[in-house]
Formats: structure tokens, sequence, C-alpha cells
């Protein structure tokens, strides 16, 4: 149930190993392009997998569920106000599954979501469903893997496993055997739920400590590149590397799902988010004040190169970019000055010209690095221009 940036992998991937899949999605275009041997989302490898199952004819998508003796739940948990996690995809996929369910059926929750939603969901099937109860498996099992490199993590990362009960642990293990090679870890529904949360957390707790760094740095003339080089050189420091603030649909999301729950313990988690939005408010001030400057120190308006609008390096993934957001303000705040758009990744973008990224590091006055793209690397340094490098091109 879901055939998104983990549903579809997942359902290919599954396929690939005799798994005979049945991909659901209520958005018709996904189903049509999916059946036509399309990748609706960026994932490099996997649209040639998509055609090979296709082909095999282990695996078809429907608009609505069919008879399955297993199902997943692998939608998205948005936010709704006030960073609350919001169920209700969860919810109404799990609605759709209802009138299939038989006994001996294995139902799994994927999709990242707060600490008691299989317990939740298990309540809201046996309601509708008494005589089913106890004659079901219901489990939740997160994914890990980092969007780019799915293929590889799909098989090989581990993975935790909380039935709401022993047998139904068991019996969604089974499930993830016939495709995972990593171990499978058993536990309760509900641990599983915070681990997941957990995780994507930590890695943000981790760089918002390392964005709080890059500030203080700036403030006090030292290079945080090299400081954090020197420090992780103790064998028990591992500090993770500054940028203009964190992306994508994970780790920028999963921790409020902590902090609205919890908003009196989750002191830490929250902060994190806070220090790691606001590092992309104050790198666009960064930049603001330095086009200032060069206007009033050369009596004219400089040309500024943004470089970088993805969410991480070497992707072409732009969802819950900080870059795309810090360029979104740039240009609004200083739209008499001409600014250069470069992303390496993508050929073409709706809202933003694009520009190539060493012609625009060469007509550049102010260049801002944004995203920490490899090619950005092959760039010298000039002392012509100001340079503004939040994410370490040069580590200068
Ligand atoms: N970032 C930094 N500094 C760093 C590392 C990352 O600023 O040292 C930034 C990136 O530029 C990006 C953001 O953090 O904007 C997130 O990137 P990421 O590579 O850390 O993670 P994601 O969002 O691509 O994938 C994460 C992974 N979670 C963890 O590493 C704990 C992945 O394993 C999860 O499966 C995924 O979230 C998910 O779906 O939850």
């Amino acid at each position: 149930m879901g055939l998104g940036y983990i549903g579809l992998p997942t359902a290919i991937i599954a396929a690939k190993h005799g798994v005979e899949i049945v991909g659901v999605d209520i958005n018709p275009k996904v189903v049509e392009m999916t059946n036509s041997g399309h990748l609706h989302i960026i994932e490099p490898g996997m649209e040639e997998m998509l055609k090979e199952v296709i082909g095999k004819g282990k695996f078809k998508a429907y608009t609505s569920p069919q008879m399955s003796d297993a199902y997943f739940i692998v939608v998205p948990t948005p936010f709704k106000n006030g960073h609350k996690p919001d169920i209700s995809y969860v919810e109404s996929a799990t609605r759709m599954v209802l009138p299939l369910l038989k006994e001996g059926d294995l139902y799994v929750i994927e999709s990242t979501s707060p600490v008691g939603t299989t317990e939740q969901m298990a309540e809201l099937i046996y309601s509708s469903r008494p005589e089913l109860k106890g004659k079901m498996y219901i489990a939740y099992c997160p994914e890990r893997v980092l969007p780019g490199n799915v293929i590889y993590e799909l098989v090989h990362n581990d993975r935790v496993i909380g039935g709401i009960d022993e047998a139904s642990t068991q019996k969604a293990k089974e499930f993830y055997a016939q495709f995972v090679q990593g171990t499978l870890h058993s536990t309760n529904s509900k641990t599983a739920e915070m681990c997941k949360l957990t995780e994507n957390s930590c890695r943000d707790s981790q760089i918002a400590f390392a964005n709080e760094l890059s500030i203080i740095c700036d403030k006090a003339g030292i290079n945080v590149w090299e400081l954090i080089e020197l420090a992780n050189k103790h064998p028990r420091v591992n500090i993770l590397q500054p940028g203009c603030g964190v992306g994508g649909h994970c780790i920028a999301v999963d921790p409020y799902f902590i902090s609205a729950e919890f908003p009196d313990e989750a002191r830490m988690i929250a902060m994190a988010r806070e220090v790691n939005n606001g590092k992309a408010e104050w790198c666009a001030t960064k930049v603001e004040n330095a086009i200032l400057r060069f206007g009033k120190e050369k009596g004219r308006k400089p040309v500024v190169a943004l470089m970088g609008l993805a969410f991480k390096p070497n992707i072409d993934d732009l969802r819950e970019s900080p870059s795309m957001q810090i360029a979104r303000t740039i240009i609004k705040q200083c739209a008499d000055t001409e600014i250069l758009v470069v992303e390496p990744n993508i050929k073409e973008h709706q809202e933003f010209t694009l520009t190539e990224y060493r012609e625009a590091y060469n007509c550049a006055d102010i260049a801002v690095f944004l995203t920490a793209h490899s090619p950005f690397r092959e760039l010298e340094w000039s002392d012509e221009k100001v340079i503004l490098d939040f994410c370490g091109i040069f580590k200068r």
C-alpha cells in the first residue's frame, strides 16, 4: 500500500527475489507509469529492475488492493499544524485492506509512525473484524535506506521488527528474510516505532551540533572544518559536517514525532530542529549582507552564483532542501541583483533558470556554496571573489 520512495523500491526488490507483488497506489498516474515500466521516483538503477519484474509477471500495480496474504503499509506520515504527526494515510490504507483480511494474514506498517500507531491500527482492524482477533499477524518494521543507495541498503541493512505479539514478530521476520541479508532484530511494536524516530533524531542532533559549532567558529574566526577534523582525531569524538541546514523527508521531519508527543521531555531533540532550521536562515542573512557590502564597497551590484539546490550532495532530490529555501529567500530579498542558480544534477527547473556550474562560478562576484556536489570540488579558489562556502567545498 503506497508506491512512493520506499514502497515502490521495496515492492521491486521483493518481486526480484521471487515474491509475487501487488503494488497499490491511489494515484492512477503512478500506477500507469509503474505498469509501463517507468519509475516516477528518483533512484539509480531501479528502473531497469522495475522493467525486469514487470516483464517476469512478478509485479503489477493497481489503484485498489487485491486479495493477498500479506499487506504492507508504506504511505506518507507528514505533520499537520504545530508539527503534530498525521497518520490519516496509514489509517485510510488500513481501512482499504480491512474487507480483504483473512485468518493467517500478515499486516505490517513500514511508514515512520508515532509510538503506539501499530497497536492503534490493530484495534481498528479488530474492532471491525472481531472474528480475526488473535488470528492475524500484525507488526511494525521501519525502513532505513539512504536515498540514492536504496538497491544495496534494502537488501543489506539490518532491520528492526516489532510485532504486537511474538508470533507476529516471527511471521514478519519470515517475510523479510526472503530478501533481506542484514540481521533481522526482534522487538515489540512500540520499541520498533521509537527506534526509527530515534535514529533520525540522533542524526539531526549530531548535525545540529556541527551547525552550531560552525556559527560559533564564524564569530570566533576559526576554520570549522579544520577544527572538526582535529577534534575527530580523539578516539571517542565523531562530529558530523556542518551545512546550510537539514533537508529531505526524514531527518527534518521525524524528530517532531517525538517532540510533539513528549513536549516537556524532548528538549534537546526540539532544540536540534531549531538549530538546524536556524542555520538556513543564518546562511541566507550572510548572503544578503555580503551582497549589501559588495554594493557599498564597489559601487555596483554583484553577480551572485548559488551553487547547488539538492538537499544533499550528488543527488537530484530537492525535497525539503534548505538550499532551495535559501535560494528563494535571496531571490526575493535581492530582486535587483543578478542571481545565477546552479544545480548540476538536473537539466531544468520550473522555478529557476539554471546555469552551468563552471560558467556561473566564473561569472560570479559572490559564489555561495549550498550543496557539496562533487564537481564543485574541481573549481579553484579565487581571491577575486567573495566565497561563502557553507558546505565545505574548499574547507577554508
Ligand atoms: N547533513 C549534514 N551534515 C552531515 C550529514 C548530513 O548537514 O554530516 C544533511 C544533509 O545535507 C541533508 C540532511 O542532513 O540535508 C539529511 O541527509 P542524510 O544523508 O543524513 O539522511 P537522509 O535524509 O538522506 O536519510 C536518512 C537516513 N537516516 C540516518 O542516517 C539516521 C536514512 O538511513 C533513513 O532511512 C532516512 O533518513 C529515512 O528514510 O528515514
